[in-house]
């Protein structure tokens, strides 16, 4: 925590999180937004039985009940999409792209909803309207003339529901490709690449009633007070009920630590409190192998495996024992920056627990082994038999509020067998089997200029992705960029030949096809679908639903080919549903199912002890060695996470504050153990530029640097420092990602700190 009160905006923040704090963040939120009485009506019907998925997350909600579970951060993601601000015609007119490119990506979103359909014009460098019809005449033509299927990327970000997620896979495989570049594969690919390895699917396996039975829970590198916030209800039940709370996390997150339920009448009116965390290990970046391995030594050391389970279900047991026993404690201790008796006691509270539940986020998955971290979590849980019965197994807290939904009604690069064949048995056409692009692939395409278009469902493509310096460039030399979008952001202005923004409805808005009012269905991080109806009127008379749009486009771009009947299902999307289910028997009487609250649970069979692995066993797979980067530890580098603030939502940045960090009004900041400022001889406050270690100096013209970032002393494992995403981007490389799943290490980079300007 910051020490002095001498930086501009840096307050030490003493309360729990959640509180009062909390109730008035919201209002702050609602009145920002202008809509304040209005707006606490809306909040009621959030994650309500015939209400609306909450747009913030995917934790799920209680089936059974159906109270209102009060979350910050849910009120900011709703007021964001519930403004009465709106980017008008006139707003466009008056200001060219080039202006609008200098405003901050607050400023940007802050505009308000976008109204009407618009296009780009080169001649005056501004937007300017166009009717529906003559921008999905344009696009088709642009498409219909690219002869390369695979010169189109057609990217999900993880709002999108299942019917416009089915419809856009659809598009995309009758156009000809498996180009489906998608935000998971910047969050959670290494869950869907690692625990398809481990356990034969690639998917948590616990539900919410499991966290009523756990002993212990052990969470790995994520903020749940401000990126899953339900979740606390959770974790302050499970907290109360005496089960053991172990956080693995640089940062001492402060809803880890202590919360206060906005919805309990007693700690409310006390100011009272519940501790979350029983134990609490500020892991080094990057060090969560360390400490498994650790702790799995442990389990050996004291023979506490479930050997029965290990025998019987799972393979390769042997090579793990070698492995843990041929690691080292001075090795751990190191590489984890945890002291062996620290590890060894929380091995002890793991052993003495019956049912014992692993939670994890982007501080694991998104490193240079993402997919190791996965694993290895994984491992942890097989040799105590922690998998597939009440009260334990794994649980990855995913991104989006419906990312999981995406990849499981076919936004895959990698279409399986089954899916090839359902798209056959229902459409009557087979589309290409051969691997697509995933988001990396799809940037690498867009720098080697084989990308011709980019259409984005959603999203911040350009802002999300690393490499900003080569990609922003790159995308103004595509022939044309469709953007599906509630919000006007950064990548809509990153023009290219013909560019296009097609204002969508939003998740709480009313969507009225020619059958009536529609509802779209999302799946939650545990694997439950539901449906969401939205209530408000349409941002304006011209915005449109996303399966509408997106029908729309194929019709103009493929014609009659493969006969898809388009209009029957945007007409009804019911019939979206049965096409589903007709791909996908999983999703068997989708329809009636999703007309019971709560929904349905697709099947997870590892959560039955079922693996659909090759050979029927979980598999302990292994990660040789310790660190993440063994060439990172040279003495004058660093290693950089990027993280959330507590207002914003990925690239949307809400407003300029990160309250449980003590920061207040700015952004440009740069978190740093007093350990690493010393031996840097930086003082708090002081300006520095912050540089990869591996920017190649003058090679194409651009450096990964950040520049004049002001030092906060933090509570940091000396080595790990901490800076906002999106502006610390531009330090993120394109080669630095997990081989196995893809994914960007956004939490970690190799950095050089320096005085500002000396770089
Ligand atoms: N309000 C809000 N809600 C959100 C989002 C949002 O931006 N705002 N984003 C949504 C999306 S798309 C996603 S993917 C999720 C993200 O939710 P989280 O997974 O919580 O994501 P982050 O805040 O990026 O990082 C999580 C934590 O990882 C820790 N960390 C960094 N490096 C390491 C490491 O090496 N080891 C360990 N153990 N921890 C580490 C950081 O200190 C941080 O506390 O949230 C979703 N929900
Ligand atoms: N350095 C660094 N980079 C990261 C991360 C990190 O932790 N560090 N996290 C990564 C992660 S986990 C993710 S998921 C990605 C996020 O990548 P994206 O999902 O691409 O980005 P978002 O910021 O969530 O997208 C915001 C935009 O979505 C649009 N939008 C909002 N709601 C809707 C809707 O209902 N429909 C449509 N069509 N559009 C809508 C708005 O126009 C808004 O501007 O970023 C990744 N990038
Ligand atoms: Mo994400």
């Amino acid at each position: 925590m910051a020490k002095g009160p001498e930086i501009p905006g840096i307050r030490p923040y003493t309360h729990p999180a959640g509180g009062w704090d909390a109730l008035a963040a919201v209002e702050e939120a609602l009145a920002h937004q202008k809509m304040l009485l209005e707006g606490s009506e809306d909040l009621l019907r959030m994650n309500q039985p015939d209400g609306f998925d909450c747009p913030g997350c995917a934790w799920p909600d209680p089936v059974h009940t159906s109270t209102f579970e009060f979350c910050e951060n849910g009120a900011k993601a709703v007021s964001w999409e519930a403004s009465p601000k709106r980017v008008t015609r006139e707003f466009m007119a008056a200001h060219t792209v080039e202006e609008l490119l200098r405003r901050s990506d607050y400023e940007l979103e802050d505009q308000g909803r976008l109204s009407e359909p618009m296009a780009y014009d080169l001649g005056s460098d501004r937007y300017l309207p166009i009717s529906w019809e003559e921008a999905f005449s344009r696009i088709g033509a642009a498409l219909r003339t690219i002869s390369n299927p695979d010169a189109v990327e057609f990217y999900t970000s993880g709002r999108a529901s299942n019917e416009a997620s089915f419809l856009f896979q659809l598009f995309g495989r009758a156009f000809g490709t498996n180009n489906f570049p998608e935000c998971s594969n910047l969050c959670h690919e290494p869950t869907s690449v690692g625990l398809t390895e481990s356990i034969g699917v690639g998917k948590g396996t616990v539900t919410l009633e499991d966290f009523d039975h756990c002993d212990a829970i052990i969470s790995f590198g994520h903020n749940p007070g401000t990126n899953h916030p339900r979740m606390m209800t959770t974790l302050r039940n499970a907290s109360r009920r005496g089960a053991a709370i172990v956080a693995l996390n640089p940062f001492r997150e402060r809803a880890l630590e202590r919360f206060t339920a906005p919805q309990s009448p007693l700690e409310m009116a006390t100011l009272g409190s519940t501790p979350i965390a029983s134990s609490f290990l500020q892991v080094k970046i990057g060090g969560d192998v360390a400490v498994i391995k650790g702790m799995m030594k442990r389990i050996l050391e004291r023979d506490a495996l479930d050997h029965d389970f290990i025998s019987r279900m799972t393979a390769h047991f042997d090579s793990l024992r070698a492995d843990i026993e041929s690691t080292k404690w001075t090795d751990i201790v190191v590489g984890s920056g945890i002291g062996r008796e620290t590890i060894e006691k929380v091995a002890d509270i793991y052993i003495g627990s019956q049912r014992v539940i692993a939670t994890y986020g982007m501080g694991i998955c998104q490193h240079s082994n993402g997919t190791a971290n996965v694993q290895q979590i994984i491992n942890l849980l097989l040799m105590r038999g922690n998998m597939g019965r009440p009260g334990a197994g794994i649980c990855p807290l995913r991104g989006h509020s419906n990312v999981q939904g995406n990849r499981t009604v076919g936004i895959n690069d990698r279409p399986s067998a089954a899916l090839l064949d359902g798209i056959e048995r229902t459409f009557g056409f087979r589309p290409p089997a051969r691997p697509g692009h995933r988001a990396i692939d799809a940037v690498a395409s867009i720098l080697r200029g084989d990308c011709k278009a980019l259409i984005c469902l959603g999203g911040n493509f350009a802002v999300a992705m690393p490499d900003r310096g080569r990609v922003f460039p790159a995308i103004r030399q595509l022939d044309l960029v469709v953007s599906l979008a509630t919000k006007l952001n950064r990548t809509h202005l990153l023009t290219a030949k013909q560019s296009f923004i097609l204002p969508v409805i939003g998740r709480t808005e009313v969507d009225i096809q020619t059958s009536g009012p529609q509802k779209i269905t999302v799946e939650d991080s545990m694997a439950m679908v539901h449906a969401s109806k939205g209530w408000r009127p349409a941002a304006t008379e011209m915005v449109r639903s996303e399966p509408w749009i997106i029908a729309s486009m194929a019709k103009a771009t493929l014609g009659s080919r493969h006969g898809i009947a388009w209009d029957e299902m945007v007409a009804d999307y019911d019939v979206i549903r049965d096409r589903i289910a007709a791909v996908f028997p999983e999703f068997g009487d989708y329809n009636a199912r999703i007309r019971t609250p709560g929904g349905f649970r697709l099947p997870v069979p590892a959560s039955e002890r079922i693996f659909n692995t090759p050979d029927g066993k979980a598999q302990f797979v292994l990660a040789p060695g310790l660190a993440e980067d063994p060439a990172a530890t040279g003495a004058d580098t660093l290693i950089l996470g990027s993280v959330r603030s507590h207002d914003q939502y990925n690239t949307t940045v809400y407003g300029l504050d990160d309250r449980y960090r003590g920061v207040f009004g700015r952004r440009d900041i740069l978190f740093m153990s007093t350990a690493d400022m010393s031996a840097r001889s930086l003082a708090p406050g002081d300006l520095v530029d912050v540089t990869a270690a591996d920017d190649e100096p003058n090679a194409d013209g651009f450096r990964r640097v950040v520049r004049d970032l002001t030092v906060v002393p933090y509570d940091l494992p000396q080595g790990s420092i901490g800076a906002y995403f999106p502006e610390c981007q531009v330090l993120f490389s394109l080669p630095r990602h997990d081989p196995r799943s893809g994914i960007p290490s956004f939490k970690s980079v190799v950095v050089r700190v320096t005085a500002a300007r000396e770089a």
